[in-house]
């Protein structure tokens, strides 16, 4: 290797360390993520709610709602290449926690094909204490996971403790593609994930096996992290352009039922494409104007914008679980413009 390529290399070297990524033979990546939990507050629709995250900073953890997206990439098949993502839970940013027996917290990587000993779940063995999480997508599984604490879940995953875990395809130099798949026709040209949620403030101050956790009435609802009442004051912004593929992941982390759309300013739906789902790619992709989300599921849709320039809002109506009426204030709103 000429010097100025081994300066050239040494210094992606570093740029790759410094963004937490460290290249390992044939490109492939072991990407290190720390996470730690912290307590936040959110003003919403007037009142003040304690939610705790997954957040950065170790003992002095400030937690994020929803915890930042993890993205690890796949391979296009046959490469024999693979990212293994090492995800640790800090042992220096466990609180707030509860008392025994659901004290301490764990990270579950949700609809990851991982070994028992990397599952996060307590009622397996897992150390909810801290550990290190471990999990190396393949190919096939190019789409949108989620993670999120799996000790006494009814409580935790109500305070906020999840985000979105992507696996993202990489072409064999290491670059992550704007694809949702190793399929071309999944391209896109702009991203964002809709990390859905709805919030029982009873829940929030409820411990242990309280009463409380066999009813659930939620009576606010969010799109990562944000209430987005109003199609003037949405969950999710995006500035796009014109004739450009939008791709949106859908990322159930509510407890209620679900219906995503997009609609414009006059309530008209328009269509979007199915591509994925629960991190597998659909064999004939759906061409639909409504989708229902359930809690746990992931999609990911896109649709492209119209040649014309204008806004588009993407939306869901969150809905009771047991006799699927709309909740009052349960409609949260994106907006695209372009
Ligand atoms: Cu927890």
């Amino acid at each position: 290797m000429k010097l100025s390529a081994m300066i050239k290399a040494g210094m992606a070297g570093l740029l790759a360390l410094a963004a937490g990524v460290v290249f390992s033979a044939a490109n492939a990546a072991t990407i290190n993520v720390t996470r730690c939990v912290g307590s936040l507050n959110k003003t919403l629709s007037g009142q003040t709610v304690t939610f705790w995250g997954f957040g950065t900073g170790g003992m002095m953890c400030t937690g994020a709602l929803p915890g930042a997206a993890i993205e690890v990439g796949v391979y296009p098949a046959g490469s024999g290449m693979s990212d293994t993502l090492n995800l640790t839970l800090s042992i220096n940013g466990m609180t707030p926690q509860e008392n025994a027996p659901y004290n301490g917290h764990t990270i579950h990587l949700h609809g990851a094909d991982v070994a028992t000993a990397e599952d996060g779940v307590p009622e397996t063995g897992a150390a909810v204490g801290g550990d290190t999480y471990t999990w190396t997508p393949t190919s096939e599984m190019a789409g949108s996971y989620l993670y999120h604490c799996h000790v006494h879940t009814v409580k935790h995953l109500e305070m906020g403790m999840y985000g979105a875990l992507i696996a993202r395809p990489k072409n064999t130099s290491g670059v992550f593609l704007n694809q949702l798949t190793h399929n071309t026709a999944t391209a896109f040209d702009y991203v964002q994930n809709y990390v859905f949620g709805s919030v029982d403030p009873a829940y929030h101050t409820a411990t242990g096996d309280s009463t409380v956790f066999a009813d659930y009435n939620p009576v606010y609802f969010l799109i990562s992290g944000n209430q987005g009442l109003t199609t003037s004051a949405p969950a999710m912004t995006l500035a796009a352009a014109v004739n450009k593929k939008v791709a949106l992941r859908l990322l159930g982390l509510h407890s209620v039922n679900g219906t995503f759309a997009v609609k414009d300013g006059s309530g008209n739906a328009k269509s979007f494409t199915v591509y994925t789902q629960d991190g597998r790619e659909l064999s004939a992709p759906q061409t639909v104007t409504s989708l229902d989300v359930s809690p746990g599921q992931r999609f990911d849709i896109v649709f492209t914008t119209p040649a014309t320039t204008g806004t588009w809002y993407p939306q869901i109506t969150y809905k009771n679980l047991r006799n699927g009426t709309a909740y009052t204030n349960g409609t949260v709103y994106g907006r695209v413009t372009f």
